[in-house]
C-alpha cells in the first residue's frame, strides 16, 4: 500500500498535496457532539476504544482527507503518572494532584505503558481495522516540555510562571521531570507503533514560549532523545516522525537537525521560506492561518492555492491548518479546504 501522506514525509512521489487537519475530529462536527454525549464526557471518551474509533472515522467518512489521526488527548500520560486529570465544562483540563513541591517530581511514577495505556493502544488497534487500509493512522503525544506545563501548572496557564519558575531555579528537577516524561513517552509511541500507527507526531503545543537557549535545552533536546528512542521501522515500513513546535519557526534549522521526517508549521512562517531553509532536509506541514475557515468558500480556495504556490516541487509538503481547527467553524468550509487542495494539487 503507498500513502501520498507517508510519501510525502518521506519525499517520495506523490498524486497530489496530502491533506489532513489537527483536530479534525472535534466539537465542530455534530456527528462528534453526538458520540460524546454518548460518552458521558471527554474522557470516557478518549478511554473507549470503540467510541475513540468511531469519532476517529468521522472526518474520513465526510471528507476526502490523506490519514486519519487517533482520537485522545497529550494528557493521557499525566492522567497514567496519577496526577488525576479531569476536564470541567469550558474550562479545559486541571489536575487535582499537580506537582507542587521538588518531591513529587523524584516520587513521579513511570506508568507502566502497557497496561495503564492499554486504552490508547487498543483504540489504535480497532481504529486501524476500521480503517482497512484507506488511509494511513497518525498516532501522536504532546512533547515532554509540553506536558510538563500541564502538569506544573496544573491545567492550562497564560502566564506559565510556575513551570518557567521551576525551570529557572531548579533546572536540575526540572530535567529530572522531561527526562521521566520522554522515557514513558518513547515507550508510549513504540507501543502505538506496534499497535499499527503509520506515522507519529509529536505536539510541542508550548515550546514557542520559550528563549531560543530554553527551547534547545528544555524542550528540544527531549524531543529529540524522542526521536531516536522509537522504532522507526516496523513490518518492513519506515515509521515517520513529525515534530510541531507552535512558535518555533524561528528554529526550523535546530528542529531539522532533530532527525525527524517532518516539521509542523504554524501560520506565521512563510511556507515557501521555510522551505528554503530546511525542505532540503525534513518535509513540511502546514500551515494555513485556522480563522481562513471563518471566510467564504472562495476566499478560502484562493488562500489554498496561494500556499500550494509557495512550495516548489511536487513531494515534501502535506497540507495541515497552523494550528487546530476551531470548535465553531462550518464543517461546509472544512470541506472546500479539503476538495480545493486536491483540486489544486492535482494540477499544480
Ligand atoms: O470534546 C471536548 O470538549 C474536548 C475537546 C478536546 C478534543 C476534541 C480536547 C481537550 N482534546 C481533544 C482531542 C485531541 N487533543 C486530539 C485528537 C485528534 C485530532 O486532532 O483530531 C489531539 C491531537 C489533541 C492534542 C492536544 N490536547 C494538544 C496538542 C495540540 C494542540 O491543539 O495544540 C493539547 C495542547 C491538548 C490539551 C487539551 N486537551 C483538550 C483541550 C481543550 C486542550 C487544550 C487546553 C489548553 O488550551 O491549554
Amino acid at each position: 500500500m503507498s500513502f501520498d501522506y507517508i510519501n510525502a514525509l518521506l519525499k517520495k512521489p506523490v498524486s497530489r498535496t496530502p491533506v489532513w487537519v489537527m483536530r479534525q475530529a472535534g466539537r465542530y462536527l455534530p456527528e462528534y457532539r453526538a458520540t460524546r454525549k454518548k460518552a458521558g464526557d471527554f474522557l470516557s471518551l478518549c478511554k473507549s476504544p470503540d467510541l475513540a474509533c468511531e469519532v476517529t472515522m468521522q472526518p474520513i467518512d465526510r471528507f476526502d482527507l490523506d490519514a486519519a489521526i487517533l482520537f485522545s488527548d497529550i494528557l493521557t500520560i499525566p492522567d497514567a503518572m496519577d496526577l488525576g486529570l479531569y476536564f470541567t465544562e469550558g474550562e479545559g483540563p486541571k489536575f487535582s494532584k499537580p506537582i507542587t513541591r521538588l518531591a513529587d517530581i523524584e516520587s513521579l511514577s513511570r506508568p507502566d505503558v502497557g497496561s495503564k495505556l492499554a486504552y490508547v493502544t487498543d483504540a489504535v488497534s480497532v481504529i486501524k481495522k476500521s480503517l482497512n487500509g484507506r488511509v494511513p493512522l497518525i498516532g501522536f503525544t504532546g512533547s515532554p516540555w509540553t506536558l510538563s506545563t500541564y502538569m506544573v501548572e496544573g491545567g492550562s496557564s497564560k502566564s506559565f510562571s510556575k513551570v518557567k519558575g521551576l525551570m529557572y531555579e531548579n533546572p536540575k528537577h526540572m530535567h529530572q521531570l522531561l527526562d521521566k516524561l520522554a522515557d514513558t513517552i518513547i515507550d508510549y509511541l513504540n507501543g502505538q507503533i506496534a499497535a499499527g500507527a503509520d506515522s507519529v507526531m509529536v505536539f510541542d503545543t508550548w515550546g514557542g514560549l520559550l528563549s531560543k537557549k530554553s527551547y534547545e535545552e528544555f524542550s528540544l533536546r527531549y524531543m529529540t532523545k524522542i526521536v531516536n528512542g522509537i522504532k522507526r521501522k516496523h513490518e518492513g515500513k519506515i515509521i515517520p516522525v513529525t515534530l510541531f513546535t507552535k512558535g518555533g519557526g524561528m528554529w526550523l534549522e535546530q528542529i531539522a537537525a532533530s532527525g525527524c521526517d517532518g516539521i509542523g508549521l504554524d501560520w506565521t512562517v512563510e511556507l515557501g521560506d521555510a522551505q528554503s531553509r530546511v525542505g532540503e532536509k525534513v518535509a513540511l506541514q502546514g500551515n494555513l492561518d485556522p480563522c481562513v475557515l471563518y471566510a467564504t468558500d472562495e476566499k478560502i480556495r484562493e488562500e489554498v492555492k496561494a500556499l500550494l504556490a509557495q512550495f516548489n516541487g511536487d513531494t515534501g509538503h502535506i497540507f495541515n491548518l497552523g494550528h487546530g481547527i476551531s470548535p465553531d467553524v462550518n464543517p461546509e468550509r472544512m470541506k472546500t479546504l479539503v476538495d480545493s487542495v486536491h483540486e489544486f494539487s492535482t494540477n499544480k
